[in-house]
């Protein structure tokens, strides 16, 4: 046990001084009908959680993650298994994600990191048993190993590509087992460097053909849940296929992936695309196809993946708005975040997750509080009344052609300036909310 003297994390409100505590996350809590544990699927990141050691480009690991056992050993991804069930019961966190390879080491053999696998997932599926703890998404790790460095669906070499075939199935089989919700694709090496030496539309098409087959094999063996493109404009790749959610989206619409497929929408990744973490969660959910989430945030100032637990209100309110319009997520919350480097505790790790939980609760109850006071969605409404009658209503019917719309400009001759946007006074409204109440 990690964390001996601690039973549970508990809700002590917002005047608690215990580090320990939420101060917003109250799980029973109603809020427009639904339990706060209802609205918010929180999800534990394997990787990041029980694997991140600190280890970056400048040096090594700072906390030490082998909990007492071997490194690369089947006992040490058993007493991860343990160390998982432990967080995730103290925190009241009710799903996990994973990839493949954070489950167990790997072995040189395929077979053997498959028999590796069936061990684990066994494990877990007994741990799941004695809890309501589930599977929120599995993926496979298609860009750790050197096999992929030329891309994984998008490689030149069709034994990598049996390869990444193969794990894609064999992460299939496990999430299955495990009764997972979703199964992700995120594209890392699934991108190029240069022109110079990438064909775009044969690699495209392959990736494609991948997620197809991938698709027909997860129908086949029972897979009920959505498949999930995570997109993300570059790193560790220059261009990455997966730019954003229209990005995604249009791909998938073009090869007939779009009714099995959704996204996962990660913040930072986002906002690397050029996008606020809201924009992006909207051009999916207007699309049917706002999934999940990876809930983390960017630094601003750096340009780089840093996968941060989120603590920013306002971005957490922003999302929660789009979320409470697309009535919620198949999916859930998967914290894909880690702690700063310096920040080398279990109990950071903990309170952590406190932090992200504590910000997405603030962000509910805030996007709750915007679409009760109403101001906002009438502005807007508001704003497109033009088109509610008269020659705007004609044409959002289809009922006039470009020479119509013409002739009645002619006739009228001018046109006052339309509306203000009065964007400062919404801004003002919002901060209203936030801090007033
Ligand atoms: C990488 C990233 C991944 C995916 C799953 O930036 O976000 O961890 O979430 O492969
Ligand atoms: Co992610």
């Amino acid at each position: 046990m990690i964390f001996k003297n601690l039973d549970k994390v508990k809700y002590e409100g917002p005047s608690s001084k215990n580090p320990l505590a939420f101060k917003f996350y109250d799980a029973d809590r109603v809020i427009l009908g639904k339990k706060m544990s209802e609205h918010l699927p929180f999800a534990l990141s394997w990787w990041h959680t029980l694997g991140a050691n600190g280890v970056d480009m400048f040096g090594r690991g700072t906390i030490d993650k082998n909990l007492g056992e071997e490194a690369n050993s089947m006992a040490l991804a058993k007493a991860k298994v343990d160390a998982g069930f432990e967080i995730m019961n103290k925190l009241g966190i009710k799903y996990f994600c994973f990839h493949d390879v954070d489950l167990v080491p790997e072995a040189d053999d395929i077979n053997v990191t498959n028999q590796r696998l069936d061990e684990i997932s066994d494990y877990i599926l007994s741990k799941m048993a004695n809890t309501d703890i589930k599977c929120l998404w599995g993926t496979a790790n298609m860009f750790s190993n050197p096999r992929f460095m030329n891309g994984a669906g998008s490689t030149n070499d069709a034994d990598v590509y049996c390869f990444a075939a193969a794990q894609v199935k064999k992460a299939l089989d496990i999430t299955v087992k495990l009764g997972g919700r979703g199964f992700v694709f995120w594209g890392g090496r699934e991108g190029y460097e240069t022109l110079l030496n990438t064909d775009v539309k044969f690699e495209l098409e392959n990736i494609a053909r991948l997620l197809t087959l991938a698709r027909d094999y997860g129908r086949k063996i029972g897979f009920k849940g959505d498949f999930y493109i995570e997109p993300k404009p570059k790193e560790p790749m220059k261009h990455q296929y997966d730019f954003d959610a229209a990005t995604a989206i249009g791909f998938l619409k073009e090869h007939h992936l779009e009714k099995d497929f959704k996204l996962n929408i990660e913040a930072n990744h986002a906002t690397l695309a050029g996008h606020t973490f809201a924009h992006d969660l909207r051009i999916a959910s207007i699309n049917n196809m706002l999934g999940s989430i990876d809930a983390n945030q960017g630094d601003y100032l750096l340009g780089w993946d840093t996968d941060e637990f989120p603590f920013d209100v306002y971005e957490a309110t922003y999302c929660m708005l789009e979320v409470l319009k697309n009535g919620g997520l198949t999916g859930g919350f998967n914290f894909d975040a880690k702690c700063r480097r310096p920040s080398n505790t279990w109990e950071d790790v903990l309170e952590a997750y406190i932090l992200g939980m504590d910000t997405f609760a603030l962000g509910l109850i805030k996007a709750s509080q915007i679409i009760e006071d109403g101001r906002l969605e009438k502005f807007i409404k508001d704003k497109y009344s033009s088109f509610n009658e008269g020659i705007g209503k004609k044409i959002v019917n289809n009922e006039v052609s470009l020479e119509d719309l013409a002739d009645y400009a002619c006739a009228k001759k001018t046109v006052a300036t339309p509306q203000s946007g009065k964007q400062e006074h919404l801004e003002s409204i919002v901060n209203q909310i936030l801090f007033g109440r």
